[in-house]
């Protein structure tokens, strides 16, 4: 048997993708939106409505229903999940669900009709605040005194205290809701939850995920201490154990039998969708950068050591090949391309042309802040973007300028923001639609002095889950899973220009400046 399958239990979707390790094909991929396929839940983009702007919860039955709906639809589109050798999985980071102690039985899915009806009465929290929710200022601002400060919460967690994490989160529902947090047995990551219900029981945390919640130690890969004394009373009897990500952690539970599973299929831990992606899209050793060109621009690479952001904008997970990943965010990604775009009422054709053809590197020392909206790296509330340069530049009247400005602001933030990892980036891996611009990966590669590849993946996180079914079920290695399903087109490959990396070595600092003079 060669057939693994990822599952990937993500904001807005459920995906499922096979993978066959003797073929190295992927043999079925499927999403289902929650919105669509499960309105009941009156989450049209995957979380609840809620008046304070600042609150984003979803219901953890919405994602119970997913896992019941997506096996149903593998079955009826005729796979036999017999063939399937193990299974794994990626969840959207931070989020967390709270149950009771009849969670931690061995019977609750014994007898169920259905997953949601099994893990109905066993909540002790109605709804899960997840990754959006941004409501425990007050709640990372008491960890990090607890502490001593907030460079400690980071040294030890790989995050300083930040609103979406779990730790936070757990802070507040135990402050606002002391009586349900009391009745509360155990709390669980989206992951964990997730692969709990395909195990039918509690399921262990695995380090890819557990570094997101502000309470694992990452020197000793167990719970912090002081950190979860600082969150909230008793938690160490309410957290899973913690696992490597490529631990199995039990056979799938007889429930799934009736959508095909075979008996004892084994599941490897489950972990975040951004440890997923990197094993998605080939990233899994040091030396090689993803960069993902979406609504956000993501930057995340595999870590050849432990280190972690001084200025507390980045984050460190788990890899789940080994060691460590970053992650660093940054808002201002395609929202800004669109919107310079509009503004000169350019195509994306012409765009790449301003960006590629029509300016050249170093933008005649033309540079641009590119603060669309406000930005989280680095934290900017304020939004306004700022042009500094000649004076055509300033009053905005060249397309052209604005383009390449943009594009090079983009790349020397993201060198600028992950230069903390101390490590030389020998291959940049680029994702996401803007990636289709040759202008925006030279720039890329010019800014970083590496070569860039360009994969389409549309379903990283499933993808990842499934490579690591495959790894965890002994079926092939990272090297071999890497080569076979993260092919990049060679032809497309951009290569630094020498002349143009030795023009932005000059310009990043002039950038690091002009950023420093409005951040501080
Ligand atoms: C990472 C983060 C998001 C979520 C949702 O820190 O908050 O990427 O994992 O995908």
């Amino acid at each position: 048997m060669a057939k693994f399958l990822g599952l990937d239990c993500s904001t807005q979707s459920i995906t499922a993708v096979i993978l066959d390790s003797n073929h190295k094909t992927i043999v079925y991929q499927k999403s289902l939106s929650y919105g669509k396929f499960l309105p009941e839940y009156k989450s049209p983009d995957g979380f609840l409505i809620h008046p304070d702007p600042l609150i984003k919860h979803s219901n953890p039955l919405m994602w119970a229903s997913a896992l019941d709906l997506i096996c149903q639809t593998m079955q009826d589109d005729g796979v036999n999940l017999a063939e399937i050798a193990g299974i794994s999985g990626s969840a959207q980071q931070h989020g967390t669900v709270y149950l009771n102690k009849d969670f931690l039985r061995e019977d609750w899915l014994l007898k169920a009709e259905s997953l949601a009806g099994a893990v109905k009465a066993l909540l002790t929290r109605e709804s899960s605040p997840i990754w959006m929710d941004s409501s425990t200022f007050a709640d990372c601002r008491r960890i990090d005194a607890a502490l001593g400060g907030p460079e400690q919460v980071r040294l030890r967690s790989g995050s300083s205290a930040t609103e979406r994490f779990a730790g936070p989160q757990i802070s507040r529902f135990a402050r606002e809701d002391a009586n349900a947090y009391a009745g509360t047995a155990v709390i669980h990551l989206v992951s964990s939850f997730m692969a709990s219900l395909l195990i039918g029981a509690s399921a262990p945390i695995d380090h890819g995920d557990g570094a997101g919640m502000n309470l694992l130690n990452l020197s000793t890969l167990q719970w912090d201490a002081e950190l979860l004394a600082a969150t909230a009373p008793n938690l160490d009897i309410k957290l899973p154990q913690l696992v490597p990500s490529t631990h199995i952690i039990g056979e799938i539970h007889p429930y799934f039998c009736r959508y095909g599973f075979r008996k004892a299929t084994p599941v490897i831990a489950w972990s975040g969708d951004n440890p997923n992606s990197l094993i998605g899209v080939g990233g899994w050793k040091p030396g090689t950068a993803v960069i993902s060109l979406g609504t956000s621009d993501t930057f995340f690479a595999a870590m050849d050591r432990m280190a972690t952001d001084p200025e507390g904008y980045g984050h460190v997970f788990g890899n789940p090949a080994g060691g460590f990943m970053s992650l660093i965010c940054f808002k201002n990604g395609s929202l800004a391309r669109e919107q310079i775009r509009k503004q000169y009422d350019l195509s994306w054709q012409e765009f790449d042309t301003c960006a590629f053809e029509l300016t050249q590197p170093g933008n005649g020392g033309n540079i641009m802040l590119p603060y669309f909206t406000p930005e989280i790296t680095p934290l900017v509330l304020n939004a306004g973007p700022v042009f500094e340069g000649n004076s055509m530049f300033k009053a905005q009247k060249s397309a052209a300028a604005a383009v390449r400005a943009l594009v090079e602001a983009q790349a020397m933030t993201m060198r600028l923001h992950s230069a903390w990892q101390q490590q030389k980036t020998k291959k940049v891996r680029v994702t996401g639609g803007a990636s289709k611009s040759d202008g925006i990966c030279q720039v890329i590669a010019d800014v970083f002095d590496a070569g860039v590849e360009r994969l389409q993946i549309s379903d990283s996180g499933a993808q990842g889950a499934a490579m690591r079914a495959t790894q965890g079920g002994g079926a092939m290695d990272w090297a071999s899973l890497s080569r076979s399903f993260c092919a990049c087109d060679a032809g497309k490959t951009r290569k630094p220009i020498p002349a143009n990396v030795a023009i932005y070595n000059e310009l990043i600092n002039d950038y690091a400046a002009l950023e420093k003079s409005i951040t501080g």
